[in-house]
């Protein structure tokens, strides 16, 4: 059946405002509506949505509006037949300047300035601690839209690229791709290790208490993909001890962190509240992606980013 209805569900608004989403599909041949969680939906409505919900299961397809869909059950999709997208592939920009801002601000200590401009002290760092980008040696794991985007702008800082992924189909600035059975090896030279792998369960628990021994003493750790990646008590305990040398964060095991977690105290942490995707024009970029799977559905042919 073709579509005569996109629906936004109401759960967009946790990242996008939910009017200008809604005029982002300004012209579209389908009717276009806000619905809560009272609607009921037929195999001629989509669906785009930030949070999964039972009753999607009864659209014709449904649309997540983040590129991680873990919190979709990909199996209940195909059990029912109904397609399931996500948004993979416009997050490059966007989080690959966040993981490049992280990196210059551990580096340069932006993070440690900011904190002393408030008790208006002209902070004296010790002589040893700042560094360039340029000449260290960054391993990203994952490479797929954010992974390549944070490679190639460590590239043009002058960096040295190393990353792992399961399959060893080379990426443009990454000098030696490692299979992530070898991941403590690829860490161990690294001033950076960047996290950009989806949450999966062969992802899950994969930065543990040996893998943060594995890393410099001088390394620092980036999460920009998912909180459940890191053993969050081992990293925290290593960031205590100074097995690593400090970490810059999106994501995490409970979001939003919680104000008891020692992550908020850590001068050589850098916290930020899952917004690595958040500009002023996201919702533009998901309504692209979403204008131009209504056209495909319409005509049939293959929808961009299935994932079920
Ligand atoms: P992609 O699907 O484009 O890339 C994922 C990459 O991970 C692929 O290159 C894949 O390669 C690799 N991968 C999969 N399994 C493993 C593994 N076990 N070990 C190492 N690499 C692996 O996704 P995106 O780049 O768009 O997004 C990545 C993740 O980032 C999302 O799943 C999401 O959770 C998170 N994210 C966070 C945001 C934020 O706001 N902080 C914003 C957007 C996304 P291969 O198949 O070869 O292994
Ligand atoms: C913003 C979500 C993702 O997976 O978690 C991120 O895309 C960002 C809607």
């Amino acid at each position: 059946a073709s579509l005569e209805r996109l629906c936004l569900h109401e759960s967009v608004g946790t990242k996008i405002p939910q009017a200008a989403f809604v005029d982002a599909f300004d012209g579209l041949d389908v009717r276009v509506e806000l619905v809560g969680d009272e609607e009921s939906y037929d195999p001629t409505d989509a669906v785009a949505s930030f949070e999964p919900r039972p009753e999607f299961l009864e659209a014709g397809w449904v649309h997540c509006i983040r590129a991680g869909y873990d919190a979709f059950d990909t199996d209940a999709y195909e059990a029912a037949g109904v397609a399931l997208t996500n948004s993979s592939g416009i997050h490059g920009e966007t989080v690959g300047e966040l993981a490049v801002g992280y990196m210059l601000s551990l580096a340069r200590l932006l993070h440690v300035y900011r904190d002393r401009q408030r008790e208006r002290e002209w902070h004296d760092p010790a002589y040893e601690r700042p560094f360039t980008l340029s000449g260290e040696r960054l391993c990203v794991v994952g490479l797929g839209t954010i992974g390549t985007a944070i490679a190639e702008r460590a590239d043009a800082l002058g960096m040295e690229v190393v990353g792992v992924r399961r399959s060893e189909e080379s990426v443009p600035s990454v000098s030696r791709i490692y299979d992530p059975s070898a991941l403590e090896d690829a860490v161990a030279d690294a001033r950076f290790v960047a996290l950009a792998a989806p949450h999966t369960p062969e992802t899950e628990g994969m930065v543990d208490a040996e893998m943060l021994d594995a890393m410099r003493t001088d390394a620092y750790l980036i999460n920009v993909a998912r909180g459940p990646l890191v053993d969050e008590e081992s990293l925290i305990e290593a960031l205590e001890e100074g097995t690593i040398a400090g970490a810059a964060l999106d994501v995490f095991e409970t979001e939003p962190l919680p104000p008891s977690s020692p992550l908020w105290d850590l001068e050589n942490v850098i916290v930020t509240p899952h917004r690595g995707s958040a500009t002023n024009r996201y919702h533009l970029d998901i309504a692209e992606l979403v204008r131009e799977n209504v056209r495909r559905y319409q005509v049939g042919e293959s929808l961009l980013n299935r994932v079920a």
